[in-house]
C-alpha cells in the first residue's frame, strides 16, 4: 500500500493506493466514501480488497473536509467534491500502469461517481454507485436535509446537525445538482447496488436511477442497510462479478 496526497487547487487530498501482485499493467478503480465517511470504513476497505483480488489497483481517496484531507467538514459541498474527484481522475489517468479507469463511491460518494461519469463520460470503463445519495439534491430542492427542514426562500447561513454544522452553501449547491442529466450523458456499463432496508437513502432512488442509464443494472440487497451492515458479502459478490464481467468485454 502506498499512502500519499493528491493536490486539487492547493487542497491536499489523502489517498491510499493498493496494487495487485504480479501485474505490470492493470485497471484502476477510484473509491470514494460518503458524507461524514472516510477511507477506513468497513465497506470501503471491503471494496478496495475485492478490487485488488480481481486484479485491479484500488485508489481510495478522501474528499474535502473528510478523513485526513484538507478542509473543514462544515465547509464542504458538492462543488468542492466535484473538483476533488476531477483532480483524482486526472491523477489516475497520469499513471502509466493504468489500462482502464473505473469509479465507485458510497452514498454522497456514490452521487459523486454519477456526476463524475456524466462530466467525463470517456474516462470510465464502468461506474459503480453504491447506495448513491440521490436524495440529497431532491430533498434540498424540497427544503429538507437529513430530516431537518429549511426555508427555501431564505436558505439559512448554517444548518445545525447536532454534533456538526454545515454551511448553507451546501444546501444551495445541492439544489443545483441534477443527477438525472448526468446519468443520460454516460453510456458505459453501470452497476448500482442498494439495500432495500436503507434507512438513509431509500432504495427507490436507485430504482428510478437505473431507468436514466441505457446500460445499467441494479442489484437490490434484501434486508440490507445503508452501509451493508447485514450482507456486505452480497454487496461485494455483486461488485466482484461486475468487475470480472466488465473486464472480459
Ligand atoms: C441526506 C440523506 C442521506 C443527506 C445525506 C445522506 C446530507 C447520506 C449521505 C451519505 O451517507 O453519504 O439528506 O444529507
Amino acid at each position: 500500500m502506498r499512502e500519499f496526497y493528491i493536490t486539487d487547487n492547493g487542497i491536499k487530498l489523502h489517498a491510499k493506493l493498493d496494487m495487485p501482485t504480479n501485474k505490470e499493467k492493470c485497471p484502476l478503480i477510484l473509491i470514494i466514501h460518503g458524507f461524514t465517511g472516510h477511507m477506513e470504513e468497513t465497506h470501503i476497505i471491503a471494496a478496495a480488497n475485492a478490487a485488488v483480488e480481481m486484479g485491479f489497483a484500488a485508489l481510495r481517496m478522501e474528499m474535502y473536509g473528510h478523513g485526513m484531507s484538507d478542509g473543514r467538514f462544515e465547509d464542504h459541498d458538492l462543488f468542492k467534491w466535484i473538483s476533488n474527484v476531477l483532480a483524482a481522475i486526472d491523477y489516475a489517468k497520469s499513471l502509466d500502469f493504468v489500462t482502464d479507469l473505473y469509479i465507485t463511491g458510497h452514498s454522497q460518494g456514490g452521487l459523486l461517481t454519477i456526476l463524475a461519469a456524466g462530466l467525463r463520460p470517456g474516462d470510465f470503463k464502468a461506474v459503480i454507485p453504491l447506495s448513491p445519495a440521490l436524495c440529497i439534491p431532491d430533498e434540498a430542492r424540497k427544503g429538507s436535509l437529513l430530516g431537518r427542514e429549511f426555508d427555501l426562500n431564505n436558505v439559512p447561513k448554517e444548518l445545525d446537525l447536532g454534533d456538526r454544522k454545515l454551511k448553507g452553501d451546501y444546501l444551495s449547491i445541492a439544489q443545483m445538482i441534477h443527477a438525472e442529466e448526468m446519468m443520460e450523458k454516460y453510456h458505459g456499463p453501470v452497476l448500482l447496488i442498494h439495500g432495500d432496508a436503507d434507512e438513509a437513502v431509500p432504495v427507490k432512488y436507485s430504482i428510478e436511477a437505473v431507468k436514466f442509464y441505457d446500460n445499467a443494472k441494479l442489484v437490490v440487497i434484501p434486508g440490507d442497510t445503508h452501509c451493508y451492515d447485514y450482507h456486505l458479502n452480497q454487496m461485494i459478490a455483486a461488485f466482484k462479478e461486475f468487475l470480472q464481467e466488465t473486464e472480459r468485454r
